[in-house]
């Protein structure tokens, strides 16, 4: 082993750390000179940040419209690159017209959302306007601004709003053949039909997808009567800021528990500060269908100021949210002798649904894209045919309604409003039979808790999410052994049953209390094994159900006590069907007084506001339903072949 001297391990340490100070890091202190260039006192945002676009195949135009009151409002023009003789495809929105392109692409079909894609192929300009007071538009907002007349004493409403915006953009938009479509959905599609009222000259083809019409009678307010309170977000959310507002905070991610904890839907939205928002203390005021909601029905003031344009009115047949408007408009146009230039299609889809994929209806999956395939096939050689003058492929039928089971388009040269249909009662049978034959004297009977509702779907139910989307074809077997639930059903059918129009739930009925609702669904029972998708052996399928709150049973604008232990009728309208209950299935009618938390409570003892009942309002009730001598309760079906082959 080598030996080391003292000295000489000194040397070498010595040697060592004179080495380690030479390769000491930067202290970052060398050389700190300030020059001007390194100082921002202002502001790092440029006032106007222009963004290079000369490899974009469009040119976007933001522009302020100016109304014929001043008012100015924010629109959104975009432009084929080169574009000349073009039509104009306008959407007025509450929900930002510069969100209609959420990406951004120089390449119009990639910058624009879902619902366009399909229109910025380069042959169309498409505008997006922000509706009065939303967003970048000026003015104030109203909620679906009912139109001048003893509810809008003003000079404007969207109908002036959409005839001004057309106006102003066939006479400023060179690149444009003077044409102009309209489409939209939900709120949107409502900002079509408005436009329809007294539409410009240019407007020359309208499609309002999913309109609301008649927020009270079965779009998205109430239907029949009963609170759709799941929208309380919905009154925050539109009208508590310009932009954007939000929801309500939840103390659970249960809204079945957030709900229930509330008590009524008032103390609910009261204790969220909603009382600081206008239109829920008109909302509020005005639960019946009182003048404020007779007067801004839209399917009667259609047909009072009836149009020329070409339109097609366009809705799910399971949609969740505005599943009224768009066919009680068409059959009102109809009934009033306007069905030439009107036409009806109802699609296999939920809200909306036409403006995204439809591959699927929740677990009912299609042969195809059903929206794409419409999109295209349909309603774009519809449009192109009235703005461009290109021939049609083929007429447009009366109508086109989808036929889930056959899984096709029917075409209909002639389809019935629901007032015309023939009907035929499946009436409510002993031993929870349903059939044709009039039912021997019986009734049955249950109790309805309104500390225990009935859930519209499995809990845990967050806020709004992806089943909301498809809970119209939830399996209803996780209620059907409720002892709240009455299930009555065929026996297994022999011959297919086809029913197309509108069903009518007809109840005889009494309860202990002095109101409360009836929800009627119209079920298709799957046979209990399916070979080709296991997870639909047994279904339950909703084919068409709704809520009617009893107090209306009279009247919707004066409502009334429900005199107790007395049978009283129920009527109601249920939501329009194409559909064919095949052999090996069966029919099924399950009856229920609740539909938890979509619908508010009834309280079942009659108080003056349903929104305003206080806990001890709320009182179970034993709810009997007749089908004997005391009335015999049915629904009854549009049938176009084969329940009597039933038996
Ligand atoms: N269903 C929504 C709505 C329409 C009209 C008024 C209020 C809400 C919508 O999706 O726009």
């Amino acid at each position: 082993m080598k030996k080391t001297t003292l000295g000489a391990a000194l040397v070498s340490l010595a040697c060592l750390l004179s080495a380690a100070a030479f390769a000491m890091p930067p202290t970052g202190q060398e050389s700190a000179k300030v020059t001007p260039d390194m100082i921002q006192t202002g502001s790092d945002i440029p006032t106007d940040w222009k963004q290079p676009q000369g490899n974009f195949d469009y040119i976007k135009r933001d522009v302020m419209i100016p109304m014929r009151d001043g008012v100015k409002l924010h629109t959104v023009v975009l432009i084929p690159k080169g574009a000349h003789d073009l039509p104009m495809l306008l959407e007025r929105t509450p929900y930002k017209a510069s969100g209609m392109m959420p990406d951004n692409s120089p390449h119009m079909a990639d910058a624009v959302w879902s619902g366009d894609k399909d229109w910025a192929d380069g042959s169309y300009i498409l505008v997006w306007q922000d509706v009065r007071g939303k967003y970048g538009s000026e003015g104030n907002y109203i909620m679906t601004r009912p139109p001048m007349g003893p509810l809008n004493p003003t000079t404007t409403d969207d109908t002036t709003d959409a005839w001004d915006t057309i106006d102003w953009l066939v006479k400023n938009t060179k690149e444009s053949n003077g044409k102009v479509g309209m489409i939209g959905s939900s709120y949107d599609g409502w900002t079509v039909a408005m436009a329809l009222l007294h539409p410009h000259p240019a407007l020359k083809v309208a499609a309002p997808e999913s309109p609301m019409i008649d927020g009270w009678m079965g779009d998205d307010w109430y239907h029949y009567g009963a609170l759709r309170q799941v929208n309380l977000d919905y009154f925050s959310g539109q009208t508590s800021k310009k932009g954007e507002g939000e929801n309500i905070p939840r103390e659970s991610y249960d809204d079945y528990t957030n709900f229930l904890d509330a008590g009524s839907a008032g103390a609910y939205a009261e204790a969220n500060g909603f009382k600081q928002l206008p239109w829920w203390n008109r909302f509020a005021a005005h639960p019946a269908y009182d003048a404020f909601w007779q007067l801004q029905a839209l399917d009667k003031l259609l047909v009072a100021h009836p149009s020329s344009v070409p339109t097609m009115w366009l809705q799910g047949l399971w949609d969740q949210e505005d599943i009224y408007g768009a066919v009680h408009a068409w059959e009102a146009l109809k009934k009033a002798g306007h069905g030439a230039n009107n036409h009806l299609v109802m699609g296999p889809w939920w809200h909306s649904q036409i403006n995204r994929d439809g591959w699927n209806m929740g677990p009912l999956k299609w042969p195809g894209n059903t929206t794409a395939q419409f999109r295209q096939q349909v309603m774009i050689p519809w449009f192109n045919h009235y703005l461009r003058g290109t021939p049609l492929p083929k007429p447009l039928p009366e109508a086109m309604i989808y036929n889930a089971v056959g899984q096709h388009w029917d075409s209909f040269a002639n389809w019935k409003p629901a007032s015309e249909q023939s009907l035929t009662p499946l009436y409510l049978q002993a031993d929870m039979g349903l059939g044709l034959q009039q039912p021997a004297d019986g009734s049955d009977s249950y109790v309805s808790d309104p500390a225990k509702p009935v859930p519209y779907l499995p809990r845990p139910i967050p806020q709004k999410n992806d089943r909301w989307r498809t809970w119209l074809v939830h399996d209803q077997r996780f209620v059907a052994d409720r002892p709240d639930v009455l299930t009555y059903a065929t026996p297994v059918l022999t011959k297919a049953v086809t029913v197309q129009g509108a069903p009518i739930a007809d109840l005889f009925a009494s309860t202990t209390g002095t109101d409360g609702d009836f929800v009627v669904k119209l079920i298709d029972v799957y046979p209990g094994t399916d070979p080709s998708d296991p997870t639909m052996g047994g279904y339950q399928l909703p084919v068409s159900l709704d809520i009617f709150r009893g107090r209306y049973r009279k009247s919707f604008s004066d409502p009334s006590p429900i005199p107790a232990n007395q049978v009283q009728e129920y009527k109601f309208r249920l939501p329009t069907v194409n559909y064919e209950f095949k052999p090996g299935h069966r029919i099924m009618v399950q009856i229920q007084s609740s539909l938890f938390p979509l619908y508010d409570r009834n309280p079942q003892s009659y108080v003056p506001n349903i929104l305003f009942a206080k806990p001890a309002d709320y009182r179970k009730a034993t709810v009997t339903i007749e089908h004997g001598a005391a009335g015999r309760s049915a629904v009854l079906l549009p049938v176009i072949a084969g329940a009597t082959n039933n038996g």
